[in-house]
């Protein structure tokens, strides 16, 4: 898959080279272009934002820049273009398999109060564009919602993770949360590990864990529970 992302803060990017990326791009799998904003300036002060029309806080990404930006890095392509913002629709964990599915993908990062929309439905023109946020708080730009995003991605690709096995046993996968996890040793600081996690069984085990993520979705998340189509329910969880 090939990722560029382009920022007025580069460096905000480099953790997309460390630990479980950086080997995703040393084997290969992952191909990553970060850019600077400002290359594509065209004044002396390098400007890339300007001040809102119909008045209010804050500053607007200039729509010549982003264009021009946009123009040389999809040259040549159709990549799907991600704007991060808390206006956008969220990311989740379906939403991150779907874009496991695409060869390129182009993030547009925003500061300020973000980019001129004309920037967006320009694109949108072109290539599939989406608006997404992390999440309902706010973050001062895009970037940290990149390195959310990408990293949730990527890890779906095939040949990423060690185990293929462990990304089907995820929190979501099966709309519900993990249940806790344990290892050795079997007692520590007066506290046991359950017991029929040690039994061998592999029926009961399966159905403890069941259990527990169910307990736990509920306490924590119950609208997960709401939106779980009644197909997922099976009818030992229906007696909780
Ligand atoms: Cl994607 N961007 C910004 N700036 N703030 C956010 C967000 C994104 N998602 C939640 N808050």
């Amino acid at each position: 898959m090939r990722v560029d992302v382009i920022t007025i803060f580069p460096d905000y990017l480099a953790p997309l080279r460390e630990a479980l990326l950086g080997k995703a791009i040393d084997k290969g799998l992952l191909d990553l272009g970060v850019h600077d904003l400002r290359k594509w300036t065209y004044d002396v002060h390098k400007a890339v934002d300007d001040s809102p029309f119909g008045g209010g806080p804050g500053m607007v990404m200039k729509p010549q820049v982003w264009g021009e930006a946009l123009d040389e890095v999809c040259a040549g392509a159709t990549p799907r273009l991600i704007v991060p913002t808390p206006a956008g629709r969220p990311f989740t964990q379906a939403v991150a398999q779907e874009l496991a599915g695409e060869s390129h993908l182009v993030f547009a990062c925003g500061r300020y109060e973000g980019i001129d929309q004309r920037v967006i439905d320009d694109a949108a023109t072109r290539m599939p564009v989406d608006e997404l946020s992390i999440g309902d708080y706010v973050l001062v730009g895009g970037e940290v919602a990149v390195l959310a995003i990408v990293e949730a991605v990527v890890r779906l690709l095939p040949g990423v993770l060690g185990n293929p096995a462990s990304h089907e046993q995820d929190s979501f996968s099966d709309g519900l949360l993990e249940g806790p996890s344990y290892t050795r040793p079997v007692v520590w600081r007066d506290r046991e590990v359950p017991e029929v996690l040690r039994s061998g069984n592999h029926a009961a085990i399966a159905r403890w864990r069941r259990d527990r993520a169910l307990e736990r979705t509920f306490e924590r998340r119950p609208d997960l529970l709401e939106a779980l189509p009644d197909a997922e329910l099976d009818k030992q969880d229906r007696k909780l």
